[in-house]
């Protein structure tokens, strides 16, 4: 277990430094081009149409347990200082191995939703997720 929890600390540091020190993966304007990396969006409709100042979204490729460690990305691929926590609106997909649940709470509890791959839902509203509540988020084999 503490083996474990070790490990555990260092992908996400490793995967923190990535971020900052690569390319994202995927881009502002609603892209999401890669396989197998989540695009969450904090608008419905992947932000079509919020131009380019609240154009925030994030990608993902590991489990995150607690989104209240992450912002959102702007039109420029910076920092947009604006949490992703409780914020999601729309999110997109796309993996032949993969899938994954989104969670009402951190720690991958409470309300959750299991997304298939292709994704590409403009409105969370209406699934067991909902929107604005996601809070965590894990892959899945599938
Ligand atoms: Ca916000
Ligand atoms: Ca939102
Ligand atoms: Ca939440």
């Amino acid at each position: 277990m503490r083996i474990r929890s070790v490990l555990a600390s260092a992908a996400v540091t490793a995967t923190s430094l990535l971020v900052i020190a690569a390319p994202a993966q995927a881009q502002p304007d609603g892209k999401c081009e890669y396989s197998n990396i989540v695009c969450l969006y904090e608008n419905k409709s992947f932000n079509a149409g919020d131009g380019t100042s609240n154009d925030h979204w994030i990608d993902f490729s590991i489990n995150i347990s607690d989104f209240r460690d992450y912002n959102w990305r702007n039109y420029k691929y910076e920092d947009s200082g604006d949490g992703i926590d409780n914020e999601v609106s729309s999110v997109k997909f796309t993996s032949s191995i993969r899938c994954f649940y989104l969670y009402q709470n951190v720690g991958y509890s409470g309300a959750a939703s299991l997304f298939i791959s292709p994704i590409s839902k403009g409105d969370l509203s209406g699934t067991a997720i909902g929107d604005n509540r996601a809070s965590s988020l894990k892959f899945i084999s599938c």
